[in-house]
């Protein structure tokens, strides 16, 4: 089964780069249907006592008959838990530092070339998705994204921030400004938490 969390800080504590408006829709709607909807899907199956995550890592052996729902509102339900830990207000973001920072420099050159390399992807994602950066197998950094809720876990990859692309992320301030919207989410990235996956995934 699957809990909605809690949101990490209030609803508007990312204003004005996101505003409150758009959080309370996205967490206790989008996020709360996306919850609710998984948890329909596997009721009465042997998959209702499994973490979520384990489940979207395994999603080929979802019995086919539930496979779709799991993967559209199961990776929406993973996808969200994590994008609410990789933001925090502007005044606590800051930059990466420590081993993530050295892997980002080796990766992609500059802290700023990585910047442009990420958002360039969120950018060109058609139509909804993700954009995620994530450590494969051999604990290197990839830049990726997904469509609709997909979830790099279900590729084998541990992603260690995500930027929902989705217009319910930014229709309400931005309206189809999505670009806008992904400069303005650099604010708000909880670079901490992301170093802190970047240390778990690597160790
Ligand atoms: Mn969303």
């Amino acid at each position: 089964m699957a809990e909605l969390p809690d949101l990490p800080y209030d609803y508007d504590a990312l204003e004005p780069y996101i505003d409150e408006e758009t959080m309370k829709l996205h967490h206790g709607k989008h996020h709360n249907g996306y919850t609710n909807k998984y948890n329909k899907a596997v009721e009465g199956t042997d998959l209702e006592g499994e973490d979520p995550h384990e489940v979207l890592a395994n999603l080929d052996t979802v019995p086919s008959n539930i496979r779709t729902a799991v993967r559209n509102n199961g990776g929406g339900y993973v996808n969200h838990a994590l994008f609410w830990t990789v933001m925090c207000p502007a005044e606590e973001s800051g930059e990466p530092g420590g081993k993530l920072r050295s892997a980002i420099n080796d990766e992609f050159g500059t802290f700023d070339d990585f910047k442009d390399a990420f958002s360039k992807a969120a950018g060109g994602v058609f139509g909804s998705g993700w954009a995620w950066l994530t450590v494969d197998d051999s604990g290197s950094l990839r830049i990726e994204t997904t469509p609709n809720q997909d979830t790099p876990i279900s590729k084998g990859r541990n992603p260690i921030m995500g930027l929902d692309v989705w217009e319910h992320s930014y229709y309400l301030l931005r309206q189809n400004r999505r670009r806008e919207y992904i400069d303005a989410w650099w604010n708000v990235v909880n670079w901490e938490e992301v170093e802190r996956r970047f240390e778990e995934a690597v160790n």
